[in-house]
């Protein structure tokens, strides 16, 4: 039996059959600075809420995997210093040693496929890194696409990653990349990066449909949904780009690798943009959560059909 605590709402909810809408911990305590970590999960705790399904963040303390945090254990979470960086590699040491862990996409899917949850809403998901071909530096996020049963929506991946390399090692893995309302891949906090979406459904029924036939289909792994942040809050691709030209060399000359690469990349911009990338940040997932909430209820539905 894995070592699984549900948080009392999301327990009624199983119960009761309701939405259900995963949440990473990762973008909290490695992708954006306290206070607004805390505050960006909050807010979008509730919306998911507010949009008819219940959120469940997902994070590992004290040797469980918890489904749902209760409002101390997200700030203590949100606050804490040493929390480690969890994906499937992590997952079982961390439980085994009781530390602090924060979920990434790829132990999340791992950990809402536990616990029967179907969707899930992130910001970005991991990918190929620029120099991959050098340093081999591909998100086990692409991995667990491939094989996790869970519809991620997230607001494609950022600037930061070589995206026509994600979109090759997507389709060779056999993941579904689904645009919504739009034909091209979102870029993060651009609505397009330029390249077009393998796959296109602009309605919540259509993801739902298309989760459950690859279930019947017995085809392992997720699906990934790439939802456009919203007009109003994208940052120019221009703008950004020759931040993130500067942030990738400060990485490349200290020497980040491996776990590091993405949370040093992501803080730089942070201060680089001098924040704006950070309010980018919070209102793409609050979008995506949306969403998430309504593929979550459009899943409910069909099941009842
Ligand atoms: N991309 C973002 N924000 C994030 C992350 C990615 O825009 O917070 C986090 C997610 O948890 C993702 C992880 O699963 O980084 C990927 O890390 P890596 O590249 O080390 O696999
Ligand atoms: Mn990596």
């Amino acid at each position: 039996m894995p070592p699984l605590t549900f948080a009392p709402d999301v327990q009624a909810a199983r119960e009761a059959g309701r939405p259900l809408v995963a949440l990473e911990s990762t973008i909290i305590t490695h992708g954006m600075p306290w206070p607004k970590n805390v505050e960006m999960a909050r807010t979008v705790e509730a919306d998911i809420r507010e949009a008819g399904a219940v959120p469940a963040t997902i994070a590992v303390m004290e040797g469980r995997i918890h489904i749902g945090l209760t409002e101390p254990q997200l700030t203590r979470l949100a606050q804490a210093g040493e929390v480690m960086k969890l994906s499937r590699a992590d997952l079982a040491v961390a439980l085994a040693t009781s530390r602090m862990g924060a979920t990434t996409v790829a132990a999340t899917m791992i950990c809402a496929r536990l616990a029967g949850i179907d969707v899930f809403a992130t910001g970005g998901i991991g990918g190929v890194h620029q120099g991959a071909e050098q340093s081999f530096d591909i998100s086990a996020d692409l991995q667990e696409l491939a094989q996790t049963r869970v519809t991620v929506v997230a607001a494609g991946a950022k600037a930061i990653l070589d995206l026509p390399k994600t979109l090759e090692v997507l389709e060779t893995l056999g993941v579904p990349v689904i645009a919504c309302g739009q034909d091209a891949f979102p870029a993060f906090w651009s609505r397009d990066s330029g390249l077009t979406a393998p796959l296109r459904l602009d309605h919540p029924q259509d993801i739902a449909r298309a989760h459950l036939m690859r279930a019947r289909l017995g085809l392992p792994g997720g699906q990934l949904v790439a939802n456009p942040i919203p007009p109003a809050a994208e940052i120019p691709a221009d703008r950004l780009a020759p931040l993130i030209a500067q942030a990738q060399a400060e990485a490349a000359a200290q020497g980040i690798s491996t776990k590091s690469v993405t949370p040093f990349m992501l803080s730089r911009l942070f201060e680089l943009t001098e924040g704006a990338s950070l309010a980018a940040n919070i209102a793409l997932v609050r979008n995506n959560a949306l969403l998430a909430a309504g593929i979550a209820r459009a899943l409910v539905a069909e099941r009842r059909l």
